[in-house]
Order: structure tokens, then sequence, then C-alpha cells
């Protein structure tokens, strides 16, 4: 008969054989640093079952392991954009059919946030394609601001560029989120828009964070980055004092017509891998699986929760792109058991 001792000992043989791998590190990252360059590669080169463990692990000290955070968004712009990002299927620089509209009516964007409250969503995001907004639409946009706060939504707008000026009406209205995306490694930058710099972006972040938002800052990957090109997004991302709150991983989703739009997928395992590595690298933002997931498998997307992303955008659509239907992600969230936050 096999003795309870003799199952315990054996079981913390293996514990011991599983957390010895010499390849973990399980100091935890001194946050008050920067995070080196050997660190981040060191992360990249991991075996992927040890780093899915390490931000598993990371994961639980910081967040209730099954719940998810739903936000929806909605484009009250689209269009017509002066910028050429070589993604975006709204710059006015490419050719991709996309119907241009005007600001849409703050009723409509109430009607919009009541359904997308109904569904599930605790935070709205509305979109617009500008490369900054003008001076005429403030109203409206502060408008928008406290009616759908008034619904008991969390509010997020993305808008281009800020002044201080706009920033702190935005925040005053009762804006809790900005999304201004940084989208690829400065090194990478210049190669996928040249209408606007890095710094530029940079310098409305600090903005918005002065203004006392919360920052929602990502970026986007199967745009033909390099490895490197990863490894320096996640980088400027984690390096940001304090790192945002809320960090959106776009796959791309290729549009015809976009300079990008015949990029290669980004292969799932190594998806997974850029998720698991931003969670491990910002341990108490939000990591939201972001564009891309109408294309992904729910194998795929459990591999990501599995790996730390902890919030998703629900709806039929994006700004202009499909996501996938409630039913769906219904199905695969009470497959895993994940529980909407
Ligand atoms: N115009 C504003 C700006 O660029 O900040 C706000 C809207 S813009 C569409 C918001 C973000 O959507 C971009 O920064 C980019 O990360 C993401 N995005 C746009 N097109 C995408 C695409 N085809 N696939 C994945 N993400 C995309
Ligand atoms: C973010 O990082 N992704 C969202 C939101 N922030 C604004 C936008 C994704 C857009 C995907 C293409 C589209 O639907 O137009
Ligand atoms: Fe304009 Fe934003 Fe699209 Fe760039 S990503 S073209 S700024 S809408």
């Amino acid at each position: 008969m096999v003795k309870l001792m003799d199952i315990q000992s054996r079981v913390r043989s293996v514990k011991a054989k599983t957390f010895a791998h010499p390849s973990v590190n399980y100091e935890p990252h001194p946050m008050h640093e920067r995070w080196t360059r050997d660190e981040v590669e060191a992360l990249f080169s991991l075996p992927f079952n040890d780093l899915l463990l390490r931000a598993q692990t990371i994961h639980r000290e910081n967040f209730a392991p099954n719940t998810v955070q739903m936000s929806q968004l909605l484009s009250i712009k689209t269009g017509g954009c002066a910028e050429n990002c070589g993604y975006c299927n709204q710059s006015s620089h490419f050719d991709t059919g996309l119907k241009a509209t005007k600001l849409v009516d703050v009723e409509k964007v109430v009607e919009a946030a009541k359904k997308a409250k109904a569904g599930g969503a605790s935070r709205f995001c509305m979109g617009a394609a500008w490369r900054e907004p003008k001076e005429r639409d403030m109203g409206d946009l502060c408008d928008m601001i406290a009616e759908v706060k008034d619904l008991g939504l969390e509010t997020c707008m993305t808008l281009g560029m800020l002044t201080k000026d706009q920033a702190k009406q935005l925040a005053n209205s009762g804006l809790d989120y900005y999304n201004h995306n940084i989208d690829t490694a400065p090194e990478d930058y210049g190669r996928v828009i040249t209408t606007r710099t890095f710094e530029d972006r940079l310098h409305t972040l600090n903005t918005v964070r002065e203004s006392g938002m919360n920052v929602c800052c990502g970026g986007i990957v199967g745009m033909g980055e390099k490895v490197e090109d990863r490894a320096g997004l996640l980088m400027a991302l984690a390096n940001m004092a304090p790192p945002p709150e809320s960090v959106p991983i776009n796959a791309l989703v290729p549009v015809e017509g976009t300079p990008l739009g015949d990029s290669e997928p980004v292969h799932p395992i190594e998806f997974a891998r850029l998720i698991a590595i931003a969670r491990i690298m910002m341990p108490k933002s939000y990591v939201r699986l972001s564009a891309g997931r109408e294309e992904m498998s729910d194998e795929t997307q459990a591999l990501c929760f599995m790996a730390g992303a902890n919030s998703v955008f629900v709806g039929e659509t994006l700004l202009t792109t499909d996501n996938p239907e409630k039913a769906k992600d219904e199905a695969l969230f009470d497959r895993l058991g994940i529980i909407p936050e």
C-alpha cells in the first residue's frame, strides 16, 4: 500500500523539479528599475511553458485568476483621417472603400452605450479617426462623456493628439481613460507612420497623465515587425513611469488597400508569448486581447488568458472591422469558467 508520506514526498520532489528549472527566475523584477533589452530578450527566449508558468504566477499574485474586464468600442467619427498609419483603413491616404462620416450625434452615442452596458461591458470606448480634435467638437465630446458616465459605465476616448487644455476638459467631464497607442517599437515607428513621430505620441501620453486620466496604451503585432521590435514595444510600454493602466495588444486586422494589408499573421504561440511577456513586465496593468480576436481560435484565446490577458473588446464590431459575436464569446468564457468583471 502506498503511504500518505510517500505521496507527499513524491509531490514535493515533482514540485522541486518543476520550480528548480534553471531557466526560470522566480525573483520578482525590481519595479523601480527599467527593463533592459537583455532582460526582455531573455524572456523572449525562455521555453514556452516556463514563460507561461511565470506569467500565470504573476497574474495570480495581482488579479483574480478567472475574471475578464469587458470594454466596448464605438466609432464616433469614421474615416477621412489626415494621418498615414500603414495599418489603418481610416486614413485618407489609402483607398480602402471605407465611407467617411462626420461626428455622430450625442443621442446615438448614448443609445449605443446603453446597449453595450446591457451586453455586459463595463467600459465604453469612443474612437475618432482624427489627427487631433477640433475646438468646435469639444462640447459634444464632453457631453458624450458626461452622459455615458451617468449610465454607470467607465468612459474611454481615443481622438489622436491632445493639447493640455483639451485633456483637462475631457478629464473634467469625467473621462476615466484615454487611449493613445504607441503601436510599435520607437526604432520601427517610421516604417509604419510618417505623418507624426514616436515623440509626438509620448508627448500626448504625458499630457494625458498630467491631466489625471488613466492611460490606455498598447500596440499592434503582425505588421511585419521583427521580434526585436516586439521587445522594443513592450520595453517602451513597461518603462513608462508608471506603466499604462490598460495595455491593448492588437493583432493586425489586415485591410486591403492599406500598405500593410498583405502582412503575414503572427503565429498563435508567438502571440501568446507576447501576452505572457507583457503580463510579466507590467504585473499590475490590464492586458487586453484586442483587435484580431475574430480570426483567433478558441484555443489561442484560451492560451492568451492563461498567459495573463484579462480584458477584451466585446461587441460585434471593433471600430470598423468584425469582432466575435456575443454568443461565441459567451460560449468561450463559459467553457473556460471565465467571469466578466
Ligand atoms: N485616431 C486615433 C489614434 O490613432 O490614436 C484613434 C483611433 S485609431 C483607429 C486607434 C488604434 O486602433 C490605433 O492606434 C491602432 O493601434 C488600432 N488599429 C487601427 N487599425 C487597426 C488594424 N487594422 N488592426 C489592428 N489595430 C488597429
Ligand atoms: C486599441 O488598441 N484597439 C482598438 C481601440 N484601441 C481603439 C481599435 C482596434 C481597431 C481595429 C480596426 C477597426 O476595427 O477599425
Ligand atoms: Fe488616423 Fe488613428 Fe487611423 Fe492613424 S490609426 S490613420 S491616426 S484613425
